[in-house]
Parts: structure tokens; C-alpha cells; sequence
């Protein structure tokens, strides 16, 4: 049956695409709108008469009642088939390991990640392709103009509701409903990249370790696979039941928002190893005892002992990197002679890379690391490579890091958030910085000369598709560079990002706070962009 409808604006306020949609759960409630969305995607992705599709999401907040929608939506538009995870349950990762295992034709993801759940909270949905990853730009402007001119959405006239609780098949009109086991997938997955032998000794040992699943996704993950598969204790995991409000939490893995975890290794009785992941499991915090890892330095050293792991064994093809994650990969790459490609945020942009076999790895600063054994970055499987690299090497993760830098140097990094600040005073901030882009060009700033400045735009070397204004760099003849950019999967006003990098290749002088070490670098980015002024906030919301 078809149902009328009125064209919406679904990305009202939303850069189109980022990360697909996120709006509050209130929004996504009103009458057609998610159905507008599903919609626009079914007809903009190509013919899909009898393929499959996946379904699943983090378990938020009307995770169950979208899911049932889209299954009668997707009977209705001729899929063959839904994969659905159990009680409607697939962390990001591992709705791209099933996809690709069972060569569906895509997936729709329900999630907002990280954003808080509840009725009051957010909720998102995003579209992946057959590869497992995040549909490229060209599919979602597709998507968005579709939403511009739909006039109806098609369903089925007598709904079906799906018991999504028993791994069961079931028929609804011409198409087959399979809810598979939401873990066992990607648990195989894991199995076949990392040395769970090693890693199983590693947790019988002496050794102490805390995960923190956030009341989010990665609970059931975690469960099957630290502590059935790999031996971990009951006490080493924390907040493993997922809640359809993450427990009022703000599922963000850093060094804010994971506050408890955070206060127990650097407690008097801290663990060896702590990690943490995000609301739909593909974000990672790696910390040691008084520890923490930036999530830039950890791409670099999972890079430099990739060996240590069966799956790479035979060492990487190459890596990339956001342009905002710091330069340490890129040091890494140069020293194992390999290729290191800086692309947009957001991770759709990995994805030709991966499927050209260009590179093997891949990271964001944003607590985003992965390989391509799926499509999307995957909080797990950073903490099973971290686990991997530390039974091999028998170090801390404080030595492995400082060694690290020893070897390479050291890349300072920080990065200031201002949240939900008004839209126009964040605009206002982008350009007053792009104004003067003549005048810093050549000229001394944080007592370093500045080499250029630029809006960063980007090429995809395999297909050749621009993307443009990806965030201003003023980069510095040192090496470092200062970065604002702009974010665009916020769901209240704006969000700035100010990014922060120097390097430091003096060993004596790799052991400061990066706050410290940043701090000319901190007070110039006030300087050329009068932010204060245009926002009327005097810190940022977060650091990490
Ligand atoms: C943020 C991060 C970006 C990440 C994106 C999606 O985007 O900065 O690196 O890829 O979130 O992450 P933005 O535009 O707000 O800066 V998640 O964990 O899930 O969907
Ligand atoms: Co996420």
C-alpha cells in the first residue's frame, strides 16, 4: 500500500550526510517522518528486488518500533530478505561484518552513537552499502533530494509486528525475516584477526583490566567475547547491560564523559588496561595504569605492531587518517615506507581506500580506529588489538607509548569542543578566521611561522569525487597546526571543533600535559578567531 506523505527536511540544521540522520526522538516520532527517510533511501540506492537487507541498532530509545517499521516498509518496497539482530540489537561494526558476510545489499543502522537516548534524547539512522560501510556522499545527496520532493512511502496494509526476542525465521508477505544472533557473527570475526591464546594467558595472569560498556551496544559484545571466549573476570566488566536510555549517560568514550572509568585507573587500585566504547560500539578509549592513550597515537602504535597480530602479520598496506588526527601514523607509515592518505571526517571516506587494498588500517582522533576487515571504525576490535599487542609484548601501555615516542616523536594533540553554541556566532567564528588567511599566510603566530592556511578539500583517489570546505588548517612550517572545523552530526545548534598539534622530537621533552605544550597554540586560536567574542563561552565544553 502507498501512504501520502509531505516532503520534510530531514537534515534541517544537519549537514547532509555526515553521519546519516540525527534528530531528537520527539522529531523522528511525527507522523511519516522516519518513513520519509527509509523512503528516500529505498529509492536511492539502485535495484534491490529480492536482495537482502540488514536491520539493527544500539538499543536506544524506539530502536523496536523503527525497526518494525522499516521491515514492513521493506516488504513492501521487494526486499527478499531482513537480517535483523536479536531484540533489534547490532553494534555499528558488527551490522558491517553481517552485512558483508552475507553479501547483503545494505543495511540501515539505527543509532545516534554516542548522543544521549531516552524519549527526550536522540535518536539517528544511517544507511551502509554493500561493502559494509557508510553510503558515499553522491547516495546520500541522493537520499536528501528525495526527502525534498517525496509525495508518498509505501508499507504494508495490515501491519506485522516481529517478535524480535527468538532467534527465529519468519515469512511476512514475500519476504523472509531471519533475527539472527546479534554477537556470533563478529564474535568469529575477532576470533579469525586476533591471538585469543595469547590474549586468553594474558587475562589468566596477574594481569587487570576494565572495559566499560556505557550501558550501550557493546555490553552483549563484551560479555561473549572478553569474558566467555578470553577469560576475563566479572569485575573487569563494567555497565554491560544495555539501557534504552545508555542509564541517562552520555556513551562518549573520553576522558569527559567516561568519567567512571576514567577514575579507576587513575585510582590507587588502578588496572594494567582500561577501554571504553561508545553508544553504537564503534568508538574506543584506550588507557593504561594513569594512562591515556590519544586516540591518534594509538592508530600509530596498533600501525607499528600490526605485525604482532595473526591478521596482519604479513604487515599493512598502507594507512589513512581525518585530517584533523594528528601526524604520528604518518610517521609511522614513512618509516615502514608505506602510504598515508588524509581524508575528510567521517568515515565513509575510508572506504574506497579499503576496497582498492590502498590501506589496511585506518583512524580517527575521534576515538575512531579500524581495519578493513569491516567497513566501519570498531571499538572491539581496537581493544582486542590493544590486548593482542600487550601479551605479545609484555609491557605496560605506558612504556609501549613513551617508547613509542622515543622512536617516532611525539605529536601533542588536543581538541577543544564548544557545543551547542548558536549557529550564526559559529559561522561567524569560520569566517572571521577565513578572513584573514591573507594576513597569516608567512607571518609568526604562537611564536612559530605560519606556512599556509586553507579550507581543506579532498579528492578520492579512486573515484575522483571532491569534497570541499572540510575544515580550515593554519599549518605551521613546524609541523603544527591549528584546525576548526565544524561538526556535523550535533543535534542543537552548532558545534565548533578546534584541533590542536605540535611535535616534539627532543625525548627529554615528550613528557609534558598537552594542555601545557599546546598552550601558545591554544591562546593564538583565541586570537584569529575571536571566539569568545562570537560565542560567549569562555572554556570549551570538552577537551580531550
Ligand atoms: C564526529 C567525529 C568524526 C566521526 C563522527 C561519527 O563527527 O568528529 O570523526 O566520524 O562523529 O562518529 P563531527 O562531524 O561531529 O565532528 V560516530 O561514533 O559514530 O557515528
Ligand atoms: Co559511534
Amino acid at each position: 500500500m502507498s501512504i501520502n506523505t509531505q516532503p520534510t527536511t530531514p537534515f534541517e540544521g544537519q549537514k547532509p550526510g555526515t553521519s546519516g540522520l540525527r534528530k531528537k526522538v520527539k522529531v523522528f516520532q511525527q507522523a511519516g517522518y522516519l518513513e520519509n527517510f527509509v523512503q528516500s533511501v529505498f529509492e536511492s540506492i539502485g535495484d534491490f528486488q529480492g536482495q537482502t537487507l540488514v536491520v539493527g541498532g544500539d538499543g536506544r530509545y524506539f530502536n523496536a518500533e523503527s525497526i518494525q517499521i522499516i521491515i514492513n516498509m521493506a516488504v513492501a518496497n521487494g526486499f527478499g530478505r531482513v537480517l535483523v539482530g536479536q531484540h533489534g540489537i547490532l553494534s555499528t561494526p558488527a551490522a558491517s561484518c553481517v552485512i558483508r558476510k552475507y553479501q547483503a545489499f545494505g543495511g540501515l543502522i539505527l543509532s545516534a552513537s554516542h548522543n544521549p537516548a531516552g524519549p527526550d534524547e536522540d535518536f539517528g539512522i544511517k544507511y551502509n552499502i554493500s561493502n559494509g560501510g557508510p553510503a558515499p556522499e553522491k547516495i546520500t545527496d541522493a537520499i536528501y533530494a528525495k526527502t525534498q520532493t517525496i509525495s508518498s512511502y509505501k508499507t504494508l496494509t495490515s501491519p506485522v509486528q516481529v517478535n524480535l526476542s527468538k532467534i527465529a525465521t519468519s515469512q511476512v508477505a514475500n519476504m523472509n525475516v531471519e533475527v539472527i544472533d546479534s554477537v556470533s557473527d563478529y564474535a568469529e570475526l575477532m576470533q579469525s584477526l586476533f591471538n585469543f591464546d595469547a590474549i586468553r594467558k594474558l587475562l589468566a595472569s596477574d594481569f587487570r583490566m576494565c572495559f566499560d560498556a556505557m550501558h550501550a551496544v557493546t555490553g552483549p559484545y563484551a560479555k561473549v567475547i572478553l569474558q566467555d571466549m578470553l577469560g576475563a573476570s566479572d569485575d573487569s566488566l563494567m555497565n554491560c547491560k544495555p539501557l534504552d536510555d545508555f542509564g541517562g549517560g552520555h556513551p562518549d568514550p573520553n576522558l569527559t564523559y567516561a568519567k567512571e572509568l576514567v577514575d579507576i585507573v587513575y585510582g590507587d587500585h588502578a588496572p594494567d588496561f582500561g577501554a571504553a566504547s561508545d553508544g553504537d560500539g564503534d568508538r574506543n578509549m584506550i588507557l593504561g595504569k594513569h594512562f591515556f592513550v590519544t586516540p591518534s597515537d594509538s592508530l600509530a602504535i596498533l600501525a607499528a605492531n600490526a605485525k604482532t597480530v595473526p591478521a596482519y602479520k604479513h604487515g599493512i598496506a598502507g594507512i589513512a587518517r581525518s585530517m584533523p588526527t594528528s601526524g604520528a601514523a604518518d610517521r609511522v607509515a614513512n618509516a615502514l615506507g608505506l602510504d598515508c592518505y588524509e581524508t575528510p571526517t567521517g568515515w565513509k571516506f575510508f572506504g574506497n581506500l579499503m576496497d582498492a587494498d590502498k590501506v589496511t588500517l585506518c583512524g580517527e582522533e575521534s576515538f575512531g580506529t579500524g581495519s578493513n576487515h569491516v567497513r566501519e571504525k570498531d571499538g572491539l576490535w581496537a581493544v582486542l588489538f590493544w590486548l593482542n599487542i600487550l601479551a605479545v609484548r609484555g609491557e605496560s601501555v605506558e612504556h609501549i607509548v613513551t617508547e613509542h615516542w622515543k622512536a617516532f616523536g611525539r605529536n601533542y594533540y588536543s581538541r577543544h569542543d564548544y557545543e551547542a553554541v548558536p549557529t550564526d556566532a559559529a559561522n561567524q567564528v569560520m569566517q572571521h578566521v577565513r578572513s584573514q588567511f591573507g594576513s597569516l599566510k608567512g607571518s609568526m603566530l604562537a611564536g612559530r611561522k605560519v606556512q599556509t592556511c586553507d579550507d581543506f578539500s579532498y579528492t578520492d583517489p579512486i573515484d575522483q569525487s571532491v569534497s570541499l570546505n572540510q575544515g580550515i588548517r593554519i599549518l605551521f612550517e613546524d609541523g603544527s597546526r591549528i584546525i576548526f572545523r565544524l561538526s556535523g552530526t550535533g543535534t542543537e545548534g552548532a558545534t565548533i571543533r578546534l584541533y590542536l598539534e605540535s611535535f616534539e622530537a627532543d625525548a627529554n621533552k615528550q613528557n609534558m600535559d598537552a594542555q601545557d605544550a599546546l598552550a601558545e597554540l591554544i591562546t593564538a586560536s583565541e586570537s584569529i578567531s575571536k571566539l569568545q567574542e562570537f560565542t560567549g563561552r569562555n572554556k570549551p565544553t570538552v577537551i580531550t
